[in-house]
């Protein structure tokens, strides 16, 4: 029978359509009487489910066969987005699907538009990991992504009365057409209880037993390559109650209070934590950590296992990636699965472990570093606590050996950080535990060495390493701009691009050329367009298409300097005030302003931040005097989806972080990548960029990292009035004489950069930030000399592919080598 079933469903718009009307008949049951289009979504997803899951079989058959290596990339955030278009995409099925749609009466993209937005992550981070998972199943690598199926992502951002409503964003109401629920995959993950040792035949055995047991179980939701039959897996826990822990509650006749300790369980994989910069030493997240960890570690010894190979091979077979400190525990709990349950000797487990693991930093920002209090560490998972002071013992007598007497070096090192609170810093124990370490920028890894791990890497430099992050084109170019794509597949007279965007530079005389030029602009403003009724529907404001769009969205933050930014708009309205009206036309481009992004929730200054922008967009847009010279507008709710919109319809775009701070960025690749031209400091991977497209195609200003310090103590210093300059400070004053109205609050707010400590110096670098953008205007009025900008801008981006990267993590830190599966036809 198996060899009867045809094993690839063919793609003709007839068995397309056959099969999305069978997904209606038996997946849905639902009849053509009362069929909706979020009916017709299911149906379609349904149908190329189906093909997913076929080769995601074959793909882990394939690679069990060869016996291949694997990296497991271990993330507590993934923010995939959407899957139906890219899965399509991918499959090189996107032509075939819209035709049998619209032959049924359906529009695709409408269709899309029914999908909700999996918000598995807070920013940056959790998205870097969505696109490292589309390029490793693109390049054929044997990979896995492990990671948390939170049933609540990131919150849904309300703007009500001008102020960030947080509503809770319960993503599975519709269920989830995309995973693959696995019964039979479940772990058992232990929590709190008591060690006891044992001496057996002379040696010490150490014995964990929990006091709280749950179950987790797996979620798998397939992640096919492009241009490949390669899918890999997704592999999301979820918590459950464990059905032998609550026994007892039971039979003492405790109903209710069994039943809670049940839905305890549950909780722990709920809510995604909507923070990602000020750590704060929750149990609850260090349960969510050591749930994935746990599960994740068993799995991976499970299959390996299987294998029948000694420990000392594990290395060779598996690579264990940290995205940040977040899953660090993993290296302490194959340690202590290794020596206390496998009775490998210490030494040896440790060669196992260090061989394996490798360790991603991505900010350096101090108050976003994981610190766990030992008292909550050692009460929540008491061994691992034990083995992290004898990982820590070993280590500091190694380091007092070659450095004797040196106080300073001993506890900067330290896994434990001493004091009235005392903690373990789990960076260090990243860094200890992992034989590679990286940063997401060339500048980053470069402050890690000099700065934040200074000391471990005088220890071990070569350990140290970069790997500047990227972006997957098939999502940021091929799904989020198709208009784009089509104009590159003529210049490149295919669509080889998609997977070599370096063959792009090849076409950079195109730049010049004024049809080509025409096309551009036509692509550019059909995105604009859509930007433009996207705006209308969800701000009621009328947008002037041929302003020129001017956009910062990213999680809103103080070392990001959205404040700058809408400062220096309050600037820009000032001055139009001031001029006479018959010149403003001649000394204004007209721009319209947007910003987007999230707050953390307990974040007050961020969220002032969002208040004062809206007090001065309803200010702005609302003053007939202005007009379309200037608009300003708060995007709503910015994720994944509306990034989708966003990006490819913007002109300019700001990375206009503190150097030093923005560890690397990747909307700015994103940006580049549509031709989108920046305005930014030399931060992250900005430099990269510059270094790539040529400065004179980006608007670069402020201080440099190393300027920075000094400038802090200036202005620490001197009265704010001096430092900075006449119009920064005249704004100041406009918004505390209550122009804007919420005095309050925007008083407030002011004060982080007034008083004496102006710690992001937007004082010091706001008049070359005036000056940078008084070239963006004078460079727009020049439509052929700005879209000769935007051209070269996309055809240098190549670099920050993604699979740039992955290749770079593959061959530098994991040793991975590709396995392409034979294809099945
Ligand atoms: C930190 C924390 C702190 C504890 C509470 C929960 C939580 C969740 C996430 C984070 C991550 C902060 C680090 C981060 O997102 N860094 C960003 O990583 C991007 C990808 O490498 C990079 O482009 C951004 O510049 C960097 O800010």
């Amino acid at each position: 029978i198996w060899k009867l079933m045809e094993k690839y469903l063919p793609n003709s718009k007839e068995a397309i359509q056959s099969s999305v009307v069978n997904h209606v008949e038996y997946t849905l049951a639902k009849t053509r009487f009362d069929f909706t289009l979020l009916h017709c979504y299911q149906a379609v997803s349904h149908s190329v489910r189906d093909r997913l899951i076929e080769a995601f079989n074959d793909t882990y058959q394939y690679f069990n066969n060869k016996d291949v290596k694997y990296v497991y990339y271990l993330s507590l955030e993934y923010l995939i987005g959407r899957c139906l278009q890219n899965a399509l995409v991918n499959l090189e099925l996107e032509g075939q699907y819209k035709e049998a749609m619209l032959d049924m009466g359906y529009n695709l993209e409408s269709v899309y538009e029914q999908e909700v937005d999996p918000a598995l992550g807070n920013g940056g981070l959790g998205r870097l990991a969505a696109c490292f998972l589309d390029s490793m199943a693109t390049l054929n690598y044997p990979a896995w992504g492990y990671g948390l199926r939170y049933s609540y992502g990131i919150f849904r951002q309300q703007i009500k009365d001008g102020y960030q409503v947080e509503v809770p964003d319960y993503w599975l109401d519709r269920g989830n057409p995309w995973e693959i629920e696995r019964l039979d995959v479940n772990y058992q993950i232990k929590f709190y209880g008591s060690i006891t040792k044992k001496v057996e035949d002379g040696k010490e055995r150490t014995i964990w037993e929990g006091s709280e047991i749950i179950v987790a179980r797996a979620y798998d939701n397939p992640i096919p390559g492009y241009n490949t039959f390669n899918t890999i897996n997704l592999r999301l826990w979820r918590s459950l109650p464990s059905s032998e822990f609550d026994f007892k509650s039971f039979n003492q006749g405790d109903y209710f209070k069994a039943l809670e300790s049940r839905q305890r369980a549950e909780f722990i994989t709920s809510v995604l934590y909507p923070n990602d910069s000020t750590y704060a030493g929750k149990e609850l997240r260090l349960k969510q950590q050591y749930l994935l960890v746990s599960a994740t570690i068993q799995d991976a010894i499970r299959r390996f296992k299987k294998k029948r190979k000694e420990w000392k091979e594990w290395p060779k077979y598996n690579a264990l990636q940290l995205n940040d400190t977040h899953p660090a525990l993993a290296i302490v709990e194959l340690m202590r699965i290794l020596t206390d349950i496998e009775g490998l000797e210490y030494e040896e487990a440790w060669e196992v472990v260090y061989n394996s693991f490798a360790y991603t930093n991505h900010t350096i920002l101090p108050e976003a570093l994981e610190k766990w209090g030992v008292e909550l560490l050692g009460n929540l998972l008491p061994r691992h606590l034990e083995i992290i002071y004898n990982i820590n013992h070993i280590f500091l007598e190694k380091i007092s050996r070659k450095y004797p007497n040196d106080w300073r070096k001993l506890s900067t090192l330290s896994l434990v950080e001493e004091g009235t609170h005392k903690t373990i810093r789990m960076a260090n124990l990243s860094i200890v535990g992992s034989h590679a370490v990286n940063g997401v920028a060339a500048l980053h890894s470069q402050l890690l060495t000099t700065n934040l791990f200074k000391d471990f890497y005088e220890l071990r430099p070569a350990k140290f390493q970069n790997k500047t992050n990227g972006v997957t084109p098939r999502r940021w170019i091929r799904c989020a701009n198709p208009g784009l794509s089509a104009l590159l597949n003529d210049v490149v007279g295919s669509d080889d691009w998609i997977l070599d965007m370096d063959i792009l530079k090849n076409f950079q005389k195109i730049a010049d050329d004024p049809a080509i030029q025409n096309r551009w602009m036509q692509v550019k403003r059909q995105n604009k367009e859509k930007l433009y009724w996207w705006v209308k529907e969800r701000c009621g404001v009328d947008l002037n298409i041929d302003s020129l769009f001017d956009i910062q969205v990213k999680r809103i933050h103080e070392y990001k300097r959205q404040l700058m930014n809408i400062l220096y708009v309050i600037r820009r309205y000032l001055d139009i005030k001031k001029t006479p009206a018959e010149e403003r036309r001649k000394l204004f481009v007209p721009r319209s302003i947007m910003f987007g992004g999230k707050a953390a929730p307990g974040y007050i200054t961020a969220k002032r931040i969002i208040r004062l922008v809206n007090a001065v967009s309803q200010k702005v847009n609302n003053d007939q005097e202005v007009g379309d010279l200037l608009k300003v507008v708060f995007l709503p709710n910015y994720n994944v989806s509306n990034a989708q919109v966003i990006i490819p319809a913007s002109e300019l775009s700001q990375h206009i972080s503190t150097a030093g701070l923005e560890a690397s960025g990747t909307s700015n690749m994103k940006f580049v990548m549509n031709g989108c031209l920046i305005i930014g400091t030399m931060d992250g991977a900005n430099v990269e960029i510059a270094e790539e497209v040529g400065e004179e195609n980006m608007f670069i200003f402020g201080a440099r990292v190393e300027q920075v310090e000094e400038l802090r103590n200036k202005m620490r210093n001197s009265n704010y009035r001096d430092y900075f300059g006449p119009r920064l400070t005249e704004v100041c004053d406009a918004i505390s004489s209550d122009l804007f109205g919420y005095k309050y609050d925007l008083d407030a707010l002011l004060d982080t950069i007034r008083n004496k400590n102006d710690y992001y110096i937007l004082g010091a670098d706001f008049e070359s930030y005036c000056e940078a953008q008084q070239r963006v205007d004078n460079l727009y009025r020049n439509k052929s000399e700005w879209t000769k900008k935007s051209i070269l801008n996309s055809l240098r981006s190549g670099k920050f592919s993604s699979d740039r990267t992955i290749r770079q993590y593959a061959e530098e830190i994991w040793d991975l080598e590709p396995c392409e599966i034979p294809n099945p036809s």
